[in-house]
């Protein structure tokens, strides 16, 4: 196969979902060809059977506002030609799906599939916006193939849309590898001393994560066992948080780490992991953080209970709980054995439901239909 995948460089969770993807097929043999404003960062390996183009958009003085879905189509359709793809498959429906269908015009009639992958935000924040929501249906609609990272999002996107074309469900997968417990090189000791635990949360600190709730969570288990938190990632709320950390009297106790290409290390020194998203289509940094052994606290919304089982891999309350969610936390962290039971389960999750000899299977027979059609 000859496959173009168009992507969002940025640590989001649809640019590592893409960049995995096309790790893994390349290792298959495939030649992959990445479109994107820039490398995504894991990616940055060179790969002999991955080939980066980056999209640069020319600076005009009448340009309000750079017109990037125009360059990327353009990319889409000279890549394609020069190369003669067979696939575009495009991660987030805006404005990658849009572009490849417009690549796909502008190439009549060389046959090209298009597929689009939908991630979440493209479809609940983004596409629910008015300004969009007519062109990413127009775009969905027009896919060869499209498929959803959860039953959850399938749904929404049916519902919000009214999608008149099948959407199939793919959820993500980790290289189980990752979580390998024999490669660690984590030192507790660097963030905590040996008698405490430590908490975890990794996102893009956008008000949907809600990590003041991490916080606020963080500093009643404090009160209760001797605990350090981990926080992971950039974003709009940074300041509000550390503004929150230092109300709370928590400097000392809480380490900001930043972006952080790869965090399995990190998750290795982990006890529990934190996702009080109030939405979340999948919640890849909760399949990391099982893949490593590391139950989740978090809410029941979204694509997380499709991740995380309630009561075996982690516990899920309503949004905003934050006093349940402590005392969960709490409760797992003063029963050893409880503790390593959910650590078993949660690995196990991941490994037999989301490893790559889980899920590569789905997204080759999913290729190949779309091929054939
Ligand atoms: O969560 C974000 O804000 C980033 C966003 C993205 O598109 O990069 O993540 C979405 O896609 C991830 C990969 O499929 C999912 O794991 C996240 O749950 C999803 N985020 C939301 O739905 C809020």
């Amino acid at each position: 196969m000859k496959i173009a995948i168009s992507c969002y460089p940025t640590h989001g969770g649809s640019g590592v979902v893409a960049s995995e993807l096309a790790l893994q097929l390349a290792n298959m043999g495939h030649e992959v060809h990445i479109i994107a404003y820039a490398t995504p960062f894991r990616l940055r390996k060179f790969h002999p059977n991955i080939l980066i183009h980056e999209v640069e958009v020319a600076a005009y003085p009448l340009f309000k506002y750079p017109p990037y879905a125009l360059g990327l189509a353009t990319k889409m359709a000279e890549v394609t030609l020069e190369h003669n793809l067979d696939i575009i498959h495009a991660h987030y429906a805006v404005p990658h799906a849009t572009s490849a269908y417009l690549a796909k015009q502008i190439l009549q009639p060389k046959p090209i599939k298009i597929i689009t992958t939908l991630h979440g935000t493209d479809i609940t924040l983004v596409g629910a916006d008015s300004s969009f929501h007519r062109v990413i249906k127009f775009s969905i609609e027009q896919s060869d193939g499209v498929t959803a990272v959860s039953h959850y999002l399938k749904k929404r996107t049916m519902e919000e849309f009214g999608i008149g074309c099948d959407i199939q469900v793919i959820h993500n997968f980790i290289d189980i590898h990752r979580g390998d417990m024999s490669s660690t090189v984590c030192k507790k000791s660097q963030y905590a001393p040996e008698d405490e635990f430590i908490l975890m949360h990794a996102s893009n600190f956008r008000p949907v994560k809600r990590v003041t709730d991490v916080v606020r969570i963080f500093s009643r288990v404090r009160q209760a066992v001797p605990a350090k938190l981990l926080l992971v990632g950039e974003g709009p709320d940074r300041l509000l948080v550390q503004q929150v950390v230092k109300e709370m009297g928590l400097r000392e106790h809480v380490h900001f780490l930043g972006q952080v290409d790869f965090i399995d290390d990190l998750l290795k020194c982990a006890d529990v992991f934190l996702l009080p998203s109030e939405q979340e289509s999948f919640g890849l940094a909760a399949l990391e953080a099982m893949n490593c052994g590391v139950p989740v606290v978090g809410t029941h919304i979204g694509g997380i209970p499709e991740v995380v089982e309630h009561d075996k891999t982690g516990y899920l309350f309503p949004v905003g709980e934050i006093g349940p969610m402590a005392e969960a936390v709490i409760e797992l962290l003063r029963n050893p054995d409880q503790l390593a039971a959910f650590r078993r389960n949660a690995r196990q999750r991941a490994v037999q439901h989301f490893g790559i000899d889980a899920i590569m299977p789905q997204w080759m027979e999913f290729y190949e239909r779309v091929l054939a059609a």
